[in-house]
């Protein structure tokens, strides 16, 4: 059951939360909650809302029923940092050149002043919060410059987060221990964490030199210091009693945020909220254990799914729903084997973690960051699936119009106000979404999708994904190939220079 749950909550939910009268008019003008709810590498293929069959996600499925589902949503890029850095600025992270995947070392690569959902929403009178996996680096002045065992600043709340409970990166890299309000929780002072990227730390055994000492064996990486029985990226020394525990991350973080929205349930809130699941190390609590044929990446879908009814039951135990919108989506795209022999691989059966999509996390090609995106708004958004397209670059300037505090209009902002296109009211998606993977990027207009030439990679042999690379530029034709199969470049020679010239366009604009 879920923190702070009673008995009837969980009838309600059972019963289902179906008739609500609908909202009148004069509410819709009000501003309501808004809580995101951001996975991780959860796939456009992944949850049975989205055709998954060899599962069944009865509480996120029950949400996206009651609200509006897209079908063509991309995140900013095909992995979390520039991802997430996106989604909070409404900025590319393209244009900068240290939003790549962070170390958990990383000074905050959102600096103090720079407008952010939870700055606008906070101006608007929000009380806001970020809980969950944060992955945008802390502190300032270089890299290991935090002050891990006092107070880290800058953090959320220099951005704008009145409350903040986080993992300072990913479930795989130190510091393995929680930060509240920027403070290590449940830190035994006479026990201070050290962090190290560089080097092993002198006396701490190392996952490389003690495979003996793991529960999880790595696949690739994840070999340096050993945490819960699990190796981890970089290396870490002390903290042993706020160190999390890997099996109770969907409960701790699901609790925080519980308690945040009955904390805060007689004002506007906003809640980012970020799940671990389903990024490895895949850990999920022993209940799930066995919940899918899948293994441990299949059982953390279902862990997302309960900690998704975590939010829903107390939505509806605060008749908070019409009051409130929700959105869940994920940073990128799916990947099976991301480092640990978790038997993802071996379990997967006949699952299609990216739907009919090509390539996954890391990947240029659509599954990299076309990914699950639905919004629920009982009473105001009319349940149904839209195919419009969308981006989470595009949350900053829609939050804040739905907060009636739209962005100011003395700059030019790469996030546009499309309020009536993620609430139904209009079918009319955005223009042009930029798709980016590593330093490539890829523009689509009408569902044609122009990749620029790049000399990176074209497969990644560890987690088997195509990567999408080439030195050529490539056309696609979604509408007909969706599965990117057919590079139209050299047949549609004017189409792919003329969607050049747009891409490099939008890169000289700042
Ligand atoms: C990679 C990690 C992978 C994951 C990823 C970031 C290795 C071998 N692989 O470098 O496990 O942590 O970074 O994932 O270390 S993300 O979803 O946070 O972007
Ligand atoms: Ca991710």
């Amino acid at each position: 059951m879920c923190p702070m749950q009673t008995t009837k909550s969980t009838l309600i939910l059972l019963t289902g939360l179906a008739s609500f009268p609908a909202m009148s008019q004069s509410r819709v003008g009000s501003r309501p909650n808004i809580i995101v709810i951001l996975a991780d590498d959860i796939g456009y293929g992944d949850l049975s809302c989205y055709g998954a069959t060899a599962l069944k996600m009865s509480h996120t499925d029950q949400l996206a029923a009651k609200g509006l589902k897209f079908t063509h949503a991309y995140a900013c890029a095909s992995t979390s940092t520039p991802s997430r850095y996106g989604l909070l600025t409404g900025s590319y992270p393209w244009r900068r050149n240290d939003t790549g995947i962070a170390r958990g070392d990383a000074p905050m690569i959102i600096h103090p002043g720079q407008t952010t959902i939870a700055s606008q929403l906070q101006e608007a009178g929000y009380t806001t919060a970020a809980i969950g996996k944060w992955h945008l680096g802390l502190g300032e002045g270089g890299f290991n410059c935090q002050a891990w065992n006092d107070s880290v600043t800058p953090g959320p709340r220099q951005i704008g987060f009145d409350y903040s409970y986080i993992m300072a990166a990913t479930g795989d890299r130190v510091p393995c221990v929680y930060l509240e309000n920027q403070k290590i929780s449940g830190l035994d002072p006479k026990d201070p964490i050290q962090v190290d990227y560089n080097r092993p730390i002198a006396g701490e055994p190392t996952a490389a030199d003690h495979p003996e000492m793991l529960t999880m064996q790595s696949s690739h990486g994840h070999n340096q210091a050993i945490v819960n029985g699990i190796g981890r990226i970089g290396y870490m020394k002390g903290g042993s009693k706020a160190r999390w525990v890997d099996e109770n991350i969907a409960d701790t973080l699901a609790e925080k945020a519980v308690n945040f929205i009955r904390k805060n349930n007689n004002r506007p809130f906003f809640l980012y909220f970020c799940t671990q699941d389903i990024h490895v190390p895949r850990v999920p609590h022993h209940r799930f254990k066995g919940t899918t044929t899948m293994g441990p990446r299949g059982d953390a879908l279902m862990e997302f799914d309960w900690t998704v009814s975590c939010i829903t039951q107390t939505i509806a135990d605060l008749h908070l729903e019409e009051k409130t919108v929700i959105i869940v989506t994920s940073d990128n795209g799916p990947v099976v084997d991301d480092g640990y022999q978790d038997q993802a691989v071996e379990k997967l059966g006949n699952h299609t973690p990216g739907g009919k999509l090509r390539g996954g996390k890391y990947s240029i090609f659509e599954a990299g960051t076309r990914i699950p995106f639905f919004i629920s708004w009982p009473g105001i958004i009319t349940p149904g699936v839209s195919d419009a397209v969308v981006s989470h670059i595009d949350f900053l300037a829609t939050l804040s119009s739905l907060a009636g505090h739209p962005l100011s209009d003395d700059k030019s902002w790469d996030s546009l106000d499309q309020l009536d296109t993620w609430l139904g009211k209009s079918r009319n998606g955005r223009p042009f979404v930029i798709e980016q993977s590593g330093k490539t990027l890829a523009w689509i207009e009408d569902l044609v999708k122009y990749i620029e030439p790049s000399d990176g990679s074209t497969f990644d042999h560890f987690t088997h994904t195509e990567l999408g690379n080439s030195t050529e530029p490539q056309l696609y034709y979604l509408k007909s190939d969706e599965g990117e199969k057919v590079n139209q470049a050299s047949n549609h020679l004017k189409q792919t220079e003329n969607l050049r010239l747009k891409l490099d366009n939008l890169k000289k604009k700042k």
